[in-house]
């Protein structure tokens, strides 16, 4: 349908006052073709080109009258048919209580590698500030030659760079160390989100302002409810770090820490101070007690995993997944297996899939950019044979580290802790084209 002839057909067809007999003799025609096109191929092994089909031999409600005014949604909306692809919130996460709160993203409704802003993982411990960028101040003090206050505009004189980048909270999958709890790739790993984002390295400012060199230690402060405070050493400081206020093209949604966040790429979600009020540079770990009595891991020989920054390499697939089931499929289809690979400590390298439950695995395609510290989409063409399959993916980074088996995680890490598991992950495919969360031990 889609070569140059058919498209003259269609534009002159159109053009001849919506002559109904013509549409429905070109659309017979070009039905007739593509079903002899797609004989060669079997991308629908049981499917068949329908000629009678009234939606392409009738007109569309849409067609025959004039669309919305083009001045309706100065700030636009998705399509009124895509009401379903949301961020979902679940009681388990929250305990009722709405303030400190998480919002899952719709990781299976993805489309490459942009999580679009209204649709970006949330999470706050104090509500969502609702800041006024003309009252919005960030200090810059402590071990520093020249302390500062800059205004908004001020912070934004400095040259700035745009960056892809996923974001994500450390206890993403964190509910399921015992076990799976949510048949849902959006609940089993929605903690996560990944967005080009504008702003200025922390090193820039830093030449400008003179950093101390005793300084050993950045705290970042929020000017949320929660006056969130995280302490981050000095190298990643001068490596990557980053003050953004552009998300996806415009200004960071109030969710994400409108007008100004910390970023640190690759690093867990919740050092990425949103709301920032201040930076204050020392020699020693400011909130060292109270950060590391929240976030350690319990080994089960009894000992602490006290700091652990970067997000491991992880990998999900989200088509198939609970949402996104085969159950329209038939015996003999081509269908595209999808998923999102990511690592804070660099960029993917590879990944493979598993039909077989981690037995015997098969390297997969990247697609698309790929790049340091963001998601990475992989791609596998399956032909579908109706047959149960446990389907599961593992990431390799250029840090050369690979996901490991849930087995040789739990091994290690034992079921007590919340945060950074990155186990491979297993569907299971029912004969129906079913999909079920499990996991697999072995
Ligand atoms: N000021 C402030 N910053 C914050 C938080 C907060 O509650 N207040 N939550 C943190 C946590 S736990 C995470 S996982 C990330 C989530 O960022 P996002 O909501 O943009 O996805 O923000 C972090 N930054
Ligand atoms: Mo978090």
């Amino acid at each position: 349908m889609n070569d140059n002839n058919s498209q003259k057909n269609l534009e002159s067809s159109s053009n001849d006052t919506h002559n109904t007999l013509a549409r429905r003799d070109f659309f017979r025609k070009s039905a007739a073709l593509s079903a002899t096109a797609l004989a060669g191929t079997s991308l629908f092994a049981g499917t068949k080109a329908m000629a009678d089909d009234p939606a392409i031999i009738n007109h569309v409600p849409w067609g025959i009258k004039f669309g919305d005014p083009v001045t309706k949604n100065l700030y636009g909306m998705p399509s009124e048919y895509e009401h379903n692809n949301t961020r979902r919130n679940a009681q388990l996460l929250s305990s009722g209580n709405w303030y400190a709160s998480i919002a899952m993203c719709p990781i299976q409704e993805s489309e490459g590698i942009i999580t679009p802003n209204g649709l970006f993982f949330s999470r706050a411990h104090g509500g969502i500030a609702q800041v006024n960028p003309n009252e919005y101040r960030l200090m810059i003090h402590g071990l520093i030659d020249k302390p500062l206050v800059l205004t908004l505009d001020q912070l934004k004189r400095y040259p700035s760079v745009s960056r892809i980048h996923f974001i994500e909270c450390p206890a993403n999958g964190g509910p399921e160390w015992r076990g799976p709890q949510f048949n849902s790739v959006q609940f089993a790993k929605g903690m996560m989100s990944c967005a080009q984002w504008t702003g200025v390295y922390i090193k820039t400012i830093l030449k400008d302002l003179g950093l101390k060199p005793t300084a050993k230690w950045m705290l970042a402060e929020g000017s949320d409810n929660s006056e969130m405070g995280r302490t981050v050493p000095i190298d990643k400081v001068l490596d990557d770090a980053m003050i953004v206020w552009g998300q996806n093209g415009e200004a960071l949604r109030p969710e994400q820490g409108y007008p100004v966040r910390l970023l640190l790429p690759g690093w867990e979600g919740n050092l990425c101070v949103k709301w920032l009020k201040r930076l204050e540079f020392s020699d020693e770990p400011f909130y060292a007690k109270e950060e590391t009595a929240k976030y350690t891991a319990l080994k089960p020989d009894g000992k602490a995993v006290q700091h652990f920054y970067a997000n491991e390499v992880n990998s999900i697939i989200t088509s198939p997944c609970p949402e996104k089931p085969w159950t329209d499929l038939k015996k003999g289809d081509m269908v595209e297996i999808e998923g999102l690979a990511w690592s804070g400590y660099g960029t993917i390298t590879g990944v493979d899939i598993t039909f077989d439950g981690c037995k015997n695995w098969v390297p997969t395609k990247l697609k698309g950019l790929v790049l340091p510290k963001a998601w990475t989409r992989f791609s596998f063409m399956y032909k579908y044979e109706g047959k149960p399959l446990i389907i599961g993916s593992r990431a390799m980074d250029d840090a050369g580290r690979m996901q490991p088996t849930i087995e040789e995680e739990v091994s290690v890490m034992g079921v007590e802790s919340v945060y950074h598991r990155n186990g491979i992950a297993t569907w299971e495919v029912t004969e129906k084209g079913e999909v079920n969360n499990v996991q697999i031990r072995s």
